[in-house]
C-alpha cells in the first residue's frame, strides 16, 4: 500500500500561511514528519493559497527537495501548473502527476498531456487519472468503470505502462445529500477496474474527502480505507499523522497475507 501524504496542501491554514509568508520551514517540517510517519509520496497542492500557482508549486517542490528525497505527487488539475512543478522536480526519485480527468469540456486532450508529461519525465513518474469526464463525476458504478476503461485504453494507445497509471474513482463527502450510496458504488467499481488490464492499474482515492463536514472524521476514514483495501485499493492520499489509520494499513496488509504475521508486525511494517 502506497500512502500519499495529504498535508502539503494550501487548503490547510498552516500551509496557506507558510505559502503567503514564504516560510520554508513549515513546509520542510511537514515533509520530514510525513515521511517519518510512513509516507511513500508527498502530495503537493497549492490550493487557493496563491494566485501564482506555477511559481508557488515550484517554490514548494524546491523547498521540500532541499531537505527530503521522498517522491512528490504534484497535485493540480491544471496541466500548466503540473508542467511548472515538473521543471524543478527531481524525477529520478519518482513522482506522480495528480490529477487529470479523461477529458474536459474545454480540453479534450488533458489526459494525453498528463501522459506525455509523465513519459517525458522518465520511467519512474506515474499519472493519477480521475474517473471523470466532460459531463462531470459519474454517480453510479457503471459509468465510473466505463471512464476507467477509456483511461486505460488511452494509456495503452500511447504506450504508457499501465503500472504507471493510478485510477481514482473519486470519493465525495458521505454527508452530502444522496451521497451515502457512493462508497458502495466505489467499491463495486474497484472490483471491476482491477480487471481492466493485466497487470492491473493502480487505484487510489482522496480518502479524507469522504469525512469532510462530519464529526467522526478519522473513524469514517479508517473504516473505509480497510474496506477499500479489501477491494483492491493499493494507494491513498491520506493523513499520515493518523497513527491508527497507518496501523490499519499495516494490519489490513497482514490479514490479506501481503505481510507475514509476527507479533511485531506493526513495527516490521513501519520499518
Ligand atoms: N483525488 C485525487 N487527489 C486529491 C483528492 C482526490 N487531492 C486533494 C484531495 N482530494 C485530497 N487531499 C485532501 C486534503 C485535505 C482534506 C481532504 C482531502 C481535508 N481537509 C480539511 C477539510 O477540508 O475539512 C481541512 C482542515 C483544515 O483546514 O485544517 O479534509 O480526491 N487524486
Amino acid at each position: 500500500m502506497l500512502i500519499i501524504a495529504e498535508r502539503i496542501n494550501g487548503m490547510f491554514t498552516d500551509v496557506k500561511r507558510a505559502i503567503m509568508d514564504k516560510d520554508k520551514k513549515v513546509i520542510q517540517d511537514l515533509a520530514k514528519k510525513q515521511t517519518d510517519a510512513g509516507a511513500s509520496y508527498l502530495d503537493v497542492n497549492v490550493g487557493t493559497a496563491a494566485a501564482d500557482q506555477e511559481g508557488t508549486i515550484q517554490w514548494l517542490v524546491e523547498s521540500i527537495q532541499e531537505t527530503c528525497s521522498t517522491p512528490l505527487c504534484l497535485d493540480s488539475q491544471k496541466p500548466d501548473v503540473i508542467a511548472a512543478g515538473l521543471k524543478v522536480l527531481n524525477a529520478g526519485n519518482g513522482g506522480l502527476l495528480n490529477s487529470t480527468p479523461l477529458n474536459k469540456k474545454n480540453d479534450d486532450e488533458i489526459l494525453d498531456r498528463f501522459i506525455e508529461m509523465a513519459t517525458q519525465a522518465g520511467p519512474k513518474v506515474g499519472v493519477i487519472a480521475l474517473t471523470m469526464d466532460k459531463n462531470g463525476v459519474p454517480q453510479d458504478t457503471d459509468n465510473r468503470v466505463a471512464i476507467a476503461a477509456e483511461i486505460v485504453s488511452k494509456a495503452m494507445e500511447k504506450g504508457f505502462d499501465t503500472q504507471r497509471l493510478f485510477i481514482d474513482p473519486i470519493v465525495l463527502p458521505v454527508k452530502v445529500p444522496n451521497a451515502q450510496v457512493q462508497p458502495t458504488n466505489i467499491l463495486n467499481a474497484m472490483d471491476q477496474i482491477k480487471y481492466l488490464c493485466d497487470p492491473a492499474p493502480h487505484m487510489t482515492v482522496g480518502l479524507s474527502n469522504l469525512s469532510q463536514g462530519t464529526n467522526q472524521r478519522s473513524l469514517i476514514n479508517r473504516v473505509f480505507l480497510a474496506m477499500a483495501m479489501s477491494h483492491g485499493l493499493d494507494s491513498a492520499i491520506a493523513d499520515t499523522f493518523d497513527e491508527d489509520l497507518m496501523n490499519i494499513v499495516a494490519t489490513s496488509e497482514m490479514l490479506m497475507n501481503k505481510q507475514i504475521y509476527s507479533d511485531s508486525f506493526l513495527k516490521v511494517y513501519a520499518s
